[in-house]
C-alpha cells in the first residue's frame, strides 16, 4: 500500500498468500451449494466459532441483517447499544428491509450494556408494545474503541436472554482481535450467542466476506434470506479461498497490530493537543481528539498529514480514530509518530 491508511481495517489489501489462493481455487455453483471451496469456508468458520453451520455472506452487514431478519418477525424488537454498528451504520436495514423495532440502550464505556438495563427493556407480554426477541451485543466494540467483551460478561447476556425466551446475536465483526487480546478462543466468547457474524475482511485481509454462524437449522433460515437479499454469489470460491487463508494463517498475528497500536498510542500521548480517549487502544484503534486549545483546526490537521501520506479517521468534530493493521508496520508507526510531531510541534497551521 502507498499511503499509512490508518483510516479503517477494512482498507487492508489481500496477501501474496491469498491472492495465490485465490488463482486456484476450485469453485461451484454456491446457489446450488456446490462450491467446495465456500463450504469449506463455512466449515471452519462454524468449528472456530462453536457452531453447527456457517454461512458466507458478502459483507458484515449483510451477516448482521440476515440473522437478525431470521431472529426477529415485523414488529418485533431487537435490544441493541446507541453505539452498536447495526445500529448506527447500517443504513437502518434492520427497520427499512425487515420493519424490525430497535430499543437502544447507552453502552457503557467499556462497550457492555447494562443487564439492569437489558432486564428493564426487555417488554412484558402486552398488546401496546412490541415483542422483544433479540439481544445484540458487538464484540470488540467498535465505537466504545474497540474494546473486548469478556466471556463472563456474554455468559451472563446469554442466561438473561435465555431466561426470558429471548435470543442473542453477537456482531464479532473483530471477535478474532477480542480473542487473541484476551487470550481465549473466539469460541468462549461466541458460545452464549445464538449466532454471530465475523468479518474475513478487516484485520484478516481477505478483500471480501463475513462467516454468519449458527445452529444448522437457524444457517437453514438465513439461507433463504440471503437469497431474499441477493447475496447468492454463485462462483464465489475465489472470494472464500482467501477466507481460508484469513483464518489459517491471520489470526494469531493481530496480536501485533495491538502491540503496534499500543506503541503508536504512546508516541501520540506526548503531544498535549492530542486528547487520547481513557484506556485507548484495548485492540487496534486508537480514539483520540484535538484539544479546543490547539490552534489547529481537525481539517487542517487531516491535510497536514495527508500531505506526508498519512490518512485517518474522521469520527465526529475533533474526534479521529486510528486503526493498526497488516499494512501498518514498526516503520509505519515511526513515521507517523514523527509526522504529528512536526506537525504539532513545528507550528505548522
Ligand atoms: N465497520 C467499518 C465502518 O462501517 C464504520 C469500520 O471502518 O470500522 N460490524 C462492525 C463492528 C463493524 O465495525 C463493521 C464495519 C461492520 C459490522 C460492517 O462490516 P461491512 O463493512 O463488511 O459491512
Amino acid at each position: 500500500m502507498d499511503s499509512i491508511d490508518l483510516r479503517s481495517d477494512t482498507v487492508t489489501q489481500p496477501t501474496q498468500a491469498m491472492r495465490s489462493a485465490m488463482s486456484q481455487a476450485v469453485v461451484g455453483d454456491d446457489v446450488y451449494g456446490e462450491d467446495p471451496t465456500i463450504n469449506r469456508l463455512q466449515e471452519m468458520g462454524a468449528a472456530m466459532m462453536g457452531k453447527e453451520a456457517g454461512l458466507f455472506v458478502p459483507s458484515g452487514t449483510m451477516g448482521n441483517l440476515a440473522a437478525i431478519l431470521a431472529h426477529c418477525g415485523r414488529g418485533d424488537e431487537v435490544i441493541l447499544g446507541t453505539k452498536a454498528h447495526t445500529f448506527l451504520f447500517e443504513a437502518g436495514g434492520i427497520s427499512a428491509l425487515g420493519g424490525i423495532h430497535s430499543c437502544q440502550i447507552p453502552n457503557r464505556p467499556d462497550g457492555t450494556l447494562d443487564l439492569e438495563d437489558i432486564r428493564q427493556a426487555i417488554r412484558p407480554d402486552n398488546v401496546h408494545d412490541p415483542i422483544t426477541r433479540l439481544i445484540a451485543l458487538e464484540n470488540t466494540q467498535n465505537r466504545c474503541g474497540g474494546v473486548a467483551l469478556t466471556a463472563g460478561y456474554t455468559r451472563a447476556v446469554g442466561e438473561l436472554a435465555h431466561q426470558h425466551n429471548l435470543r442473542v446475536h453477537l456482531d464479532g465483526a473483530r471477535i478474532f482481535n477480542a480473542a487473541v487480546s484476551l487470550g481465549v478462543p473466539a469460541s468462549e466468547l461466541a458460545g452464549p450467542a445464538d449466532s454471530v457474524t465475523f468479518c474475513l475482511s478487516k484485520g484478516l485481509c481477505a478483500p471480501v466476506g463475513s462467516v454468519l454462524c449458527g445452529s444448522k437449522e437457524f444457517i437453514h433460515q438465513a439461507l433463504r434470506i440471503r437469497k431474499q437479499l441477493g447475496g447468492g454469489m454463485r462462483q464465489a470460491g475465489v472470494l472464500a479461498a482467501a477466507g481460508i487463508v484469513a483464518l489459517e494463517i491471520m489470526v494469531d498475528r493481530l496480536a501485533d497490530d495491538h502491540h503496534r497500536a499500543k506503541d503508536l498510542a504512546i508516541g501520540l500521548s506526548s503531544f498535549p493537543d492530542l486528547v487520547l480517549d481513557q484506556g485507548s487502544p484495548w485492540t487496534n484503534m486508537i480514539f483520540l481528539s484535538l484539544a479546543e486549545t490547539s490552534p489547529l483546526t481537525p481539517a487542517r490537521l487531516i491535510e497536514l498529514l495527508a500531505q506526508r501520506g498519512i490518512r485517518v479517521g474522521y469520527v465526529s468534530e475533533r474526534r479521529f480514530r486510528l486503526v493498526t493493521h497488516y499494512w501498518i508496520d514498526d516503520a509505519a508507526v515511526k513515521k507517523v509518530v514523527s509526522a504529528f510531531n512536526e506537525i504539532m510541534q513545528g507550528n505548522l497551521r
